[in-house]
């Protein structure tokens, strides 16, 4: 009598077991196309949605995107062939998308955006979860001015990749402010693509065209400055003093560069995407239906106030 009172106390622990799992996601595969893996901003998003997708049960198909469009748009028609119950993309330019977004559309697969926004319907995506470029630009044009002034100051801008909204968004946000001042000019310009080997060789090339001609290197990610930093120190000049150097993100190896007075400030922009991303598309499941921007708060570091244990802090 007690032994079937166990078997039958043990199965249903089991059975209640796999229903909490199944609602905690355990039956559900998402696809995640991420742009590439080139910097450490990349990798700390790749591993907050893997991490999350494994914390909620659900499976997740990951593809590596390399930094070609092309490869995310064959990956997410991957995941819609697969009948993926929904879609977290990361996409590398602003446009293009539309045709792809439809196919998921018609197959009632939600797809949620994160961490770059794209010129398409609203209605193709559940939304857009990410931070506000335009104020990253701004923020670091105005923390400039504080510390320097208002010129005349020659300004050196490392581009992210060319077409992705946070380019075009970061370039604006800075014209936006330095166009005020008549005596604050970008001098050169060049896409250094969002990576620290790219940025450094487009610095070195800077540099030898007008190195004592260049006051701000304002870089679009920190991953890029880290390399300008490099190129300056190699140049013979000393990377936040000589010259001043500004940029985005708030990775960790940006804090490195303030505490040693090399990176004069960085924006902070969370690429901790995991837990929002599948907030939203649980809620799409659920058929609700969320703004089409969910904003990402987002703090500014300048050099003098980052000491260990604000190093030792941060989370990425
Ligand atoms: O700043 C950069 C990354 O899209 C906000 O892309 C993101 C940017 C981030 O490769 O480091």
């Amino acid at each position: 009598m007690k032994k079937v009172l166990i078997t039958i106390l043990v199965t249903l622990a089991f059975v209640s077991a796999a229903t909490i799992f199944a609602f905690a996601g355990g039956s559900k595969i998402v696809g995640f196309s991420q742009v590439d893996n080139q910097n450490p901003w990349r990798l700390a998003e790749t591993e907050s949605i893997k991490s999350e997708a494994k914390k909620r049960g659900y499976k997740l198909k990951y593809s590596d995107g390399q930094a070609v469009q092309a490869n995310q748009i064959a990956a997410v028609r991957d995941f819609i062939a697969q009948g993926v119950d929904g879609i977290i993309l990361a996409p590398k330019t602003s446009t293009g998308w539309e045709p792809v977004l439809k196919e998921a559309q018609e197959a009632k697969i939600p797809v949620v955006l994160v961490d770059r926004d794209i010129e398409a319907p609203k209605d193709l995506v559940v939304t857009f979860i990410g931070s506000d470029f335009v104020l990253e630009g701004e923020m670091i044009a105005k923390m400039m001015i504080e510390d320097l002034g208002e010129g005349p100051l020659r300004v050196a801008e490392l581009q992210g990749q060319p077409g992705a909204d946070p380019t075009i968004d970061r370039k604006k946000g800075f014209e936006n402010i330095i166009n005020k001042y008549p005596n604050i000019e970008i001098t050169m310009s060049q896409t250094g693509e969002f990576n620290r080997t790219q940025g450094k060789q487009v610095m070195e090339a800077f540099l030898q065209a007008a190195g004592d001609k260049i006051d701000v290197v304002y870089a679009h990610n920190d991953d890029m400055a880290i390399g300008a930093i490099q190129a300056i120190k190699e140049y013979g000049k000393n990377p936040g003093k000589d010259i001043y150097v500004a940029s985005i993100d708030g990775v960790r190896d940006a804090f490195v560069a303030m505490k040693a007075g090399e990176l004069n400030v960085s924006v902070e922009c969370t690429p901790l995407m995991g837990p929002s991303a599948f907030d939203a598309l649980e809620a799409a499941w659920r058929g609700e239906s969320l703004p089409d921007w969910i904003v990402n708060e987002d703090g500014a570091y300048r050099s003098k106030d980052v000491d260990q244990a604000v190093l030792d802090s941060r989370k990425y």
